[in-house]
């Protein structure tokens, strides 16, 4: 059945004839040596791959023997290889990367697939059969390919009894009742989608974590997923409840300065390290939304990450330390409240934490300008947090595309050295002399046919996943690619699903959340429009806390009149977003509370132009339901019909959006709603 189980590793002949048969020439045979685990997954996956692609079986010969072969492997595992002399290339593409070379090979034109581990030799097959997949020219591959970023991770918010927190596509994968016996083939299908990707990091537990994880029942299942991903380069990792000494140890106290909680933790260590001898290391999520943490015992976060941190390091683990901090202590403006807390430490982490920040200051909003912590603790390794499930983004069942939304971060200029200083550079090292880098993503997979729930939701795993590796990536790129491979290569096809993509996000930003608004969400689920939410357990906690919507105006003052979080950005950003003038009109409301007859560039007023951008919203939606009636005769049923369902929800939720924030703002606007626009119906 056409389920979408196959991801974008479908491997269907290639479309074009031409191609086909210059690819058949050019891809003959194949020489690859060795028989570890991870050469006998690169050698199944070149077998399945090529034979789908090309419709041919494919021969496997010791040295190549004609025009056309493709020679892989390191200069430990293949002697062919070792031949070639790639040494400096080689060394400059470091442990994970590869190069896919055409050169001669015993007088014959071969394509070299050569790295320094089987891992990048796993990672030059996926690319290598990508190159077929999206049907590029193969004939004069000059490829050196490696990694931007070290850790390259998914963190799962996957709780023990497999459900899953802000999860939409089922339950967890993890079915811990069955393990450690039973290896579901999932396992390994979902191990080799991320290698295809280069992830090489999986979290398989929830921040909000659950102790009982880190004792000996589960860890030995912990184990044996480990010992299932291990052939394809990814590592697994745990979070770490800070109060697990009390829970599972019977420590009267978690202290981290505390000796008994510190041996503790390093035994504790030592016993996962037993178990899984690659372990990674701890996620941790402390003093965050009633999680325990240091801070229960009145030391800081650099206390408990550093405790954490020497458990972990003789090993070579590391601790990637969440900076997703609030509570109600920062009545004034929660977005402050991480900036405050972590700035001031920065210098006093250990070599082997990382903090890890999410992309902006709120929550995982459909936009948020950059978090100000990027740039700010040049002495710490900064991780990026990205959310791929769509909590705050419609869920399961909208479209969007969220690599504009990933890339608009990572493009981000902090200024905090001069113009150029990348949120990319921030986290990649460059800008701040770090080695020790990396990304995360929330994932949003689950055990739903198609993994992702909305078959659109793969095209945000496999965006992570490639700017994970490499973030100067286009969108537009890596859209293409995911159409390529998860649809056709097809023109008739490639076209209209690229501008679904490409307008996605915009359109869930116009209905729910234009100009800067964020967080009007329905209450606790974040699913549907609730900007009218107040009064409920806590301020920062309601919507209109956000928006602040009054007869004058609406939107969040930022600025030195208001909470002045904007001082937390360096000068010329400060200049940028405080000045009405100069402010992206796209971040207005989430500095400034404007008046609504303010005039904005459109020439409309506040009032109108916010008519206007939530009709555009839901206009969007309705081409991305024209576009995707285009492909309907290039597409299978069964695909092609899940998706026209889902939009035609999401053009009512779009609709909703848009005529439950109109009618309510327009309380507070006392202003029509402009002739030419649709009418908003009350629900
Ligand atoms: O986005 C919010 C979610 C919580 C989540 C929290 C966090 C895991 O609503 O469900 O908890 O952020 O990131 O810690």
């Amino acid at each position: 059945a056409e389920d979408g189980y196959r991801l974008w590793l479908r491997y269907d002949q290639v479309q074009d004839a031409n191609k086909l048969q210059q690819y058949r020439q050019q891809v003959s045979e194949i020489v690859i040596e060795g028989s570890s685990p991870t050469l006998a997954i690169a050698r199944k996956e070149l077998t399945q791959g090529l034979k789908g692609l090309l419709g041919q079986d494919i021969i496997f010969t010791k040295q190549p023997t004609k025009a056309g072969a493709l020679v892989a492997g390191t200069p430990a595992s293949s002697p062919v290889v070792a031949a070639l002399q790639l040494n400096d290339k080689l060394k400059a593409v470091g442990p994970e990367g590869y190069l896919l070379l055409t050169m001669p090979v015993n007088g014959k034109n071969s394509t070299v697939l050569a790295a320094n581990t089987e891992v990048g030799v796993l990672y030059g097959t996926f690319h290598f059969l990508r190159l077929l997949q999206t049907a590029q020219d193969i004939s004069k591959l000059s490829i050196s390919s490696s990694p931007k970023l070290q850790h390259r991770v998914l963190n799962h918010w996957d709780n023990l009894d497999r459900t899953v927190e802000r999860g939409y596509a089922g339950f967890s994968l993890w079915d811990w009742h069955k393990l450690p016996g039973y290896i579901d083939q999932r396992y390994l299908d979902y191990a080799r989608a991320n290698a295809s990707l280069g992830i090489n990091g999986t979290v398989l537990t929830n921040v909000n974590a659950n102790a009982l994880v880190l004792t000996k029942e589960y860890l030995v299942k912990v184990a044996a997923l480990a010992d299932a991903f291990r052939p394809y380069g990814l590592k697994v990792y745990l979070t770490a409840r800070f109060s697990a000494p009390i829970e599972i140890g019977g420590l009267q106290t978690a202290d981290p300065l505390d000796p008994t909680v510190q041996t503790w933790w390093k035994d504790k260590a030592a016993e996962i390290y037993s178990y899984v001898p690659d372990f990674g290391g701890f996620l941790v999520k402390a003093n965050s939304e009633g999680q325990p943490g240091p801070q229960n015992y009145g030391r800081n976060h650099a206390d408990g990450a550093n405790m954490l941190a020497d458990a972990v390091a003789p090993q070579g683990g590391i601790v990637m330390w969440r900076a997703f901090v609030y509570d109600d202590k920062e009545p004034d403006d929660r977005a402050k409240q991480a900036y405050n807390e972590f700035k001031p430490l920065d210098g006093q982490f250990r070599k082997n934490v990382m903090v890890q920040v999410k992309n902006g200051a709120i929550d995982f909003q459909p936009r948020e300008p950059f978090h100000p912590l990027f740039g700010a603790m040049p002495k710490t390794p900064i991780m990026m947090e990205f959310q791929i499930t769509q909590e705050y983004l419609g869920q399961a069942t909208n479209l969007a595309y969220l690599a504009p939304m990933f890339r608009e971060t990572l493009q981000a200029d902090t200024h905090t050295k001069g113009k150029g200083s990348t949120v990319a550079k921030v986290i990649d090292g460059t800008l701040d002399n770090h080695t020790l880098t990396g990304i995360a993503g929330v994932a949003n997979i689950g055990n739903d046919r198609n993994w992702t729930g909305h078959l659109f939701g793969q095209s945000n795993w496999y965006a992570f996943g490639r700017l994970a590796w490499n973030h100067q990536l286009s969108s537009e790129s890596i859209a293409t690619e995911w159409i390529n491979m998860t649809f056709s290569t097809n023109a008739n096809v490639v076209l209209p699903v690229q501008d679904m993509l490409m307008t996605s996000r915009e359109a869930v930003v116009n209905y729910m959340t234009p100009l800067g608004l964020h967080h009007i969400m329905g209450w606790s689920h974040h699913y549907g429009p609730g900007p009218w939410i107040k009064d409920k357990h806590r301020a920062d906690w309601t919507s209109v806390y956000y928006h602040r919507a009054d007869e004058k105006g609406i939107g969040f003052d930022r600025t030195k009149t208001g909470s002045n979080a904007l001082a937390q950005y360096a000068p010329a950003v400060q200049k940028q977003f405080g000045n009405l003038k100069t402010c992206p009109e796209e971040f207005l409301l989430w500095f400034h509370h404007v008046s609504w007859d303010h005039k904005l560039k459109s020439g409309r007023t506040l009032w109108n132009e916010l008519c206007y951008r939530y009709s555009d919203g839901v206009q969007q939606v309705r081409d991305m339901q024209q576009n995707w009636a285009k492909v309907a005769p290039a597409l299978d049923e069964e695909r092609f019909a899940h998706v026209q369902s889902l939009l035609k929800i999401q053009e009512q939720e779009a609709r909703w959006w848009r005529d439950a924030c109109l009618l309510y703002f327009q309380t507070y606007s006392k202003r029509p709603i402009p002739q030419e626009l649709e009418k908003p119906t009350q629900t």
